[in-house]
């Protein structure tokens, strides 16, 4: 697959829609999910269906509903079909030579968002690895079916040998885990020389649409994309704020959704390794939902976050656009049954209740504390200025009659403060508590 830089300038248009879904009478629609979804890829929906009742497993759906919703097709002439479904290859090919209208499911449907938004080189094979991985278990199905005449979605497989096609897929398959075991490799690296110095650092995460993006900006002064649509962000940005006068870090994230397929559940988590280095994660929850919708997200956003290893105890519950919400009460309770605390109440759009998260944040701030660096005039603090200008806060600086910074900083930098000092000729580090200064011995 080669990824040229006009790749990244896409027209989101993709054509007009028809959706499906088929599911039990006791399982909530997830049609208007399937909507949100269709029109992030660019669809626009002629559109829905849904069948609760038998189905014939030919086509996913009962035949006559079948039948008759092909005859509809045959009017509103849609580019393609989207089932909320998961369709085996034969149930697609089925339904794409009834319809005569390339039929896609769920899974597709989100592949085709990121393969538009992902940014980067990793996300790119990530997505690319998860299509792949989808293809090869019905490798040779697919090869099989193309073969009963081309249909859209089969083009070109009915040129291979199905053994040959299936090789095709396993090497790329190989290649692209190599590429992404490599890129891992690097940044876990990178993660680990960060983490051992890092600064306080916050995640927010939440359901997609949450408002995380509105939120970071508000609080970052940034001005990222905010969305119309889902997965609007994809990857992570992260930036330092000030929380009670200390410089913190804060990631905004990607967004979760219920339902997603394991394999791109894959390439979801590895823009999420920040949050599980996160020493706060902000799970920010959209209070304007109904009640079911609500507790659907968050279960989904709280299994989420569980299965990628982030612990309860780092959880914050932040209910947002509390502007829109027409009720708080019932979702005030489902926040406390599932995440065992009350939620701080934000409007990300309009600011308010801002303030209260900030200091709540503020209150699981590490203590800092004060130190005095001093050397004589004739050395050069240059090293030390520009680390303590990143990660700590500088109170005072004296160049007369030496050298005298005066900061302060979470007390385990002190390793890293030392290691700059070293080669500095008569310099030393007092740690000041209160009114009381005391020597630190230089290790
Ligand atoms: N009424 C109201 N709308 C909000 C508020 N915060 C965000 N929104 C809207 O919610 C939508 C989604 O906002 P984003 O900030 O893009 O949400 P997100 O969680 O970053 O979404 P993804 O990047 O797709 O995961 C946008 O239309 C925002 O304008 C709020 O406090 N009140
Ligand atoms: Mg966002």
């Amino acid at each position: 697959m080669l990824y040229s830089r006009r790749a990244k300038i896409i027209s989101l248009a993709n054509g007009r829609a028809i959706l499906i879904e088929v599911r039990r009478n006791i399982d909530p629609s997830g049609l208007e999910e399937l909507r949100l979804l269709a029109e992030a890829a660019g669809y626009s929906v002629l559109n829905t269906y849904e069948q609760t009742r038998f189905v014939d497993s030919a086509y996913c759906l009962g035949r006559g509903r079948a039948e008759s919703i092909a005859k509809e097709i045959e009017e509103l002439h849609p580019d393609k079909v989207i089932f909320n479904n998961t369709l085996k290859p034969s149930q697609k090919y089925n339904l794409t030579h009834l319809f005569k209208t390339e039929v896609i499911d769920r899974f597709q449907l989100i592949l085709e968002i990121f393969t538009k938004r992902a940014g980067t080189i990793e996300a790119k094979y990530q997505i690319e690895l998860a299509t792949l991985q989808y293809a090869l278990p019905n490798a040779k199905e697919n090869v099989h079916l193309a073969r009963l005449g081309e249909l859209p979605g089969f083009h070109g497989l009915g040129k291979y040998q199905a053994d040959v096609y299936t090789t095709m897929i396993k090497r790329r398959i190989s290649h692209l885990k190599r590429r992404l075991r490599e890129i891992s490799t690097q940044k876990s690296m990178h993660r680990k020389e960060r983490r051992k110095e890092s600064l306080f650092t916050i995640a927010l995460t939440g359901y997609t649409f949450a408002g995380k993006t509105t939120l970071f900006n508000h609080l970052t002064k940034e001005s990222l994309p905010i969305g119309s649509n889902l997965f609007t962000t994809l990857s992570t940005t992260t930036r330092a704020i000030q929380v009670r006068n200390r410089k913190v870090l804060i990631s905004d994230t990607v967004g979760f959704i219920d339902n997603l397929p394991h394999l791109l559940v894959d390439a979801f988590y590895s823009t999420l390794e920040e949050v599980t280095l996160a020493d706060v994660v902000l799970l920010i929850m959209d209070s304007s939902d109904s009640l079911p919708e609500f507790t659907r997200k968050a279960e989904t956003c709280l299994s989420t976050l569980t299965s990628i290893g982030v612990s309860k105890k780092s959880i914050v519950p932040v209910l947002n656009k509390i502007d829109a919400s027409p009720n708080l009460d019932p979702i005030r309770r489902t926040v406390n049954e599932l995440v065992g605390m009350s939620a701080i109440e934000i409007s990300a759009r309009d600011g308010a209740g801002i303030s209260d998260l900030t200091s709540h944040l503020g209150g699981l701030l590490p203590e800092y504390e004060r130190y005095v660096v001093r050397m004589p005039a004739s050395a050069n603090p240059q090293s030390i200025l520009s680390w303590a200008h990143e990660e700590a806060d500088i109170k005072a600086l004296r160049k007369s009659p030496q050298i005298e910074i005066e900061l302060e900083m979470i007390p385990s930098f002190l390793p890293k403060l030392r290691q700059l000092t070293y080669g500095i000729e008569g310099v030393e580090i007092l740690s000041m508590k209160g009114a009381n200064m005391r020597r630190e011995l230089k290790s």
